[in-house]
């Protein structure tokens, strides 16, 4: 039975990725941060107490900012793989809180590449850097593939780029089997509620169900290139099984922007909008209400509005991935389409929103928290 090692496991990524794993037959092990309320929400279904015999999921608790502890686990768990995915992956914050950012995302990835060497497992342990399309930051080519120039334009995208030439780095020097997956962004219903397309999912499902009036927002000229996660942990996978550890661009290869997935998931909530205004004047107004998603809504309303605070010191204005080689090489192929996301997202906030909806019209005291 192989054993993987997944840092970031409660996040979007790392709890699809232990499905996946478990689901290979894999034994795999998990790292979680203290914290003062539960922050295992995403992995819950997968739990199994302590007394379990053959358990084949375990939990550590573990932070990238400590060696001790990240060499200890790696030691007790003699992994076959690592999937190194915890970050502060929030791009904005990442200018409010760059030198956290830092020492999470770039000597975070240091340091378990060092205690992988340190215990003498490099040559066993493959290790899977989560790389991303943030390095193409200010976009020198069009699409972007694997020898595209990198231009991080966050702190965030600049702890990233340590990372990635680190990962390159202790495979150059020491031979072990260590790579990168640059991937584009990608979402589902699991996605953080304050990445931009999970913000706008629950935020248009809460309108169309009373709970809130207006979603803000903000550059919504941002283009990005969106998949679906579960598609995309595949690839994180496949990655390890290869003869020679090599980096690849994951991406769809198709873009829309910001306001355009707005524009689909209202449709979805049987809304069409129209955008009036520019820049932070602009708004989406309701133009017609059909089915019975959105009863809350009506012709006329405001619902979408630019709030200035969402723009970024420097912003990344355009991603589009060129995944050739991962087709080609891997033989894979992103299954779900943007407009079937926005679906399954939409259905699983729409959901949440109508529970939250009924409780308020019995009369009890709903917050919908939103900020982010
Ligand atoms: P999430 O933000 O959903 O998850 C991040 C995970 O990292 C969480 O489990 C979080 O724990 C954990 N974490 C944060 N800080 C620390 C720390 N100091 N020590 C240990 N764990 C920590 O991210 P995603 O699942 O979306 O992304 C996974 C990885 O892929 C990240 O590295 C991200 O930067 C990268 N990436 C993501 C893309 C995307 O579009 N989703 C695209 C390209 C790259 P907690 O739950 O306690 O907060
Ligand atoms: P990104 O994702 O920065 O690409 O990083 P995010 O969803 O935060 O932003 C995408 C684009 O939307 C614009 N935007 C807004 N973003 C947020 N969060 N909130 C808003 O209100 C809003 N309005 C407009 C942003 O300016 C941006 O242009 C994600 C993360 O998962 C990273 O960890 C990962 O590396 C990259 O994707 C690939």
């Amino acid at each position: 039975m192989k054993r993987a090692l997944i840092t970031g496991v409660t996040g979007q990524d790392g709890s699809y990725l232990a499905e996946f794993l478990l689901e290979k037959g894999y034994e795999v092990h998990g790292i979680k941060r203290r914290a003062s309320s539960f922050n295992t929400e995403r992995v819950d279904h997968l739990y199994q107490g302590p007394h379990v015999s053959d358990r084949n999921f375990v939990l550590h608790y573990g932070d990238l900012t400590d060696s001790s502890n990240l060499t200890r686990i790696i030691s007790e768990v003699q992994p076959d793989e690592v999937y190194n995915l915890a970050a502060q992956s929030h791009v904005a914050v990442s200018f409010e809180s760059p030198e956290y950012t830092a020492d999470v995302d770039a000597m975070g990835t240091l340091r378990l590449l060092e205690a992988i060497r340190f215990l003498g497992l490099e040559k066993k342990t493959r290790f899977y850097q989560a790389s991303t399309s943030e390095l193409y930051g200010l976009v020198q080519e069009t699409p972007q593939k694997e020898t595209t120039p990198f231009y991080p334009r966050s702190p965030y995208a600049v702890a990233k780029l340590y990372a990635y030439w680190i990962t390159v780095n202790y495979r150059e020097s020491y031979g072990m089997y260590a790579c990168n997956g640059i991937l584009f962004n990608h979402e589902s219903p699991r996605r953080g509620e304050t990445f931009v397309t999970r913000k706008v999912t629950r935020g248009m499902s809460n309108i169309a169900q009373g709970l809130e009036e207006c979603l803000y927002m903000g550059n919504m000229d941002a283009l990005r290139d969106w998949g679906h996660a579960r598609d995309y942990v595949k690839m994180q996978w496949l990655m390890l099984q290869q003869e020679e550890a090599q980096d690849f661009v994951i991406a769809t290869g198709k873009q829309i922007s910001v306001r355009e997935f707005i524009r689909l998931t209202a449709a979805e909530l049987g809304v069409t909008l129209k955008f009036v205004g520019e820049g932070v004047e602009e708004k989406a107004v309701v133009e017609r209400v059909f089915g019975d998603k959105a009863p809350a809504v009506k012709e006329g309303d405001t619902i979408v509005a630019v709030d200035p605070r969402y723009f970024r010191p420097a912003e990344v204005e355009t991603l589009l991935g060129d995944p050739s080689q991962a087709k080609e090489l891997l033989g894979w192929e992103p299954e779900i389409a943007v407009e079937q996301m926005i679906k399954e997202m939409v259905a699983n906030d729409l959901d949440a929103a109508r529970q939250h909806a009924l409780l308020k019209s019995h009369g009890y005291d709903v917050q919908v928290a939103r900020e982010g």
